[in-house]
């Protein structure tokens, strides 16, 4: 009888991986180590996160974060995790993250050539409602004798080698792009404890009549954003977008990257540097996006990779997504500069 066809050629992320490293001949595999602690890192929040209804994790854990929201004990043990995984492959020289205000330097790694920034649990605020959260990460080479400080760090995304993020949905959705390289997505099997890829040289979809922005805003928006919101509405001639709001970065980045659209977070008159972290969330989500083919600016319509932070939590208005649908808010802005 015909056996059941059974793929057996499956490229996991470690196989990816091994394969990447052997296509540049000067590798040394600190990358590759570096990326296997990332991996390690978003196996063990997904573990958490899954649980944590179960082992009544949702609760407050008392203490909070340098901005001053609440945070939750997923939150901690996410950054916790994040901070030992890193340190652990002595491959980081010094880590940003959402949680911690200062820059975390591993000075017993005083020659580790790579930085990392991440939010650990981006749209935490979310997770007692059960809705996907996300883990965004970027990766910086330094020059040689870096010391680890926060002035190293502040670079624009077009420096960064690495970025990404995983998505802990209704499955486990890693997607990471290296420079100039393609977008790679896999999907966690719980059985084998591994991430399979599942979407090769993922693409942005040129246009589709979707947008995600938070409309409780729209009291604070500059005037071009209301046109352009406003002109996504339909008209005789213009069929109306449909409308589709998370709350969480990831979540909305990631039905994007897939069906197309935009996402926006505008800077606007009640936050003037906008909601988002340049360093953490919109570089590395900006990188991900060019990588597919769409683009990615600020609330001044510069290039986003192109955008230093001031400091290492520095905000930045964003517009992410499909390549025309930037494209609209672009000119709609420019009608106004003249
Ligand atoms: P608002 C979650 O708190 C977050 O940092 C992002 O994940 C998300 O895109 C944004 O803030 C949502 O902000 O103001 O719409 O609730």
């Amino acid at each position: 009888a015909p056996t059941e066809k059974v793929n057996t050629d499956i490229v996991t992320l470690t196989r990816f991986l091994t394969e990447e490293q052997t296509k540049h001949k000067e590798a040394t595999g600190d990358f590759t180590l570096l990326c296997h602690a990332l991996q390690f890192a978003f196996k063990s929040i997904a573990y958490y996160i899954r649980r944590a209804t179960l082992i009544n994790l949702t609760g407050l854990a008392g203490s909070s974060n340098t901005t001053g929201d609440d945070q939750k004990k997923l939150d901690v043990i996410g950054n916790d995790l994040f901070i030992s995984a890193m340190r652990s492959c002595a491959r980081v020289r010094m880590l940003v993250s959402e949680e911690e205000e200062e820059v975390i330097k591993f000075d017993e790694f005083p020659d580790a050539r790579y930085a990392v920034v991440c939010d650990p649990i981006d749209g935490s605020s979310n997770l007692d409602a059960g809705v996907s959260v996300g883990t965004i990460f970027g990766i910086y080479r330094l020059e040689p004798g870096a010391q680890g400080t926060k002035e190293e760090i502040l670079k624009p995304g077009t420096e960064l080698v690495a970025s990404g993020f995983t998505m802990y949905g209704a499955s486990t959705q890693l997607v990471i792009t290296t420079k100039d390289g393609p977008v790679t997505g896999f999907t966690m099997d719980n059985a084998l404890g591994e991430f399979i890829m599942t979407h090769p040289d993922m693409k942005v979809p040129k246009q589709r009549a979707i947008y995600s922005v938070n409309e409780g805003n729209s009291l604070y928006w500059e005037e071009p954003i209301k046109e352009w919101v406003n002109s996504l509405k339909g008209s005789e001639s213009s069929k109306p977008y449909s409308a589709r709001y998370i709350g969480s970065m990831v979540a909305d980045a990631y039905r994007t990257l897939l069906y197309g659209g935009i996402f926006a977070y505008p800077a606007d008159k009640k936050s003037p540097k906008g909601k988002l972290r340049i360093l953490y969330e919109c570089a590395p989500m900006a990188m991900v996006f060019e990588n597919a083919g769409g683009q990615a600016v600020n609330s001044k319509m510069q290039r986003m990779l192109e955008v230093p932070p001031e400091h290492i939590h520095d905000r930045s208005g964003i517009f992410l997504g499909s390549y025309d649908e930037v494209q609209k808010v672009i000119d709609t802005y420019n009608k106004y500069q003249k």
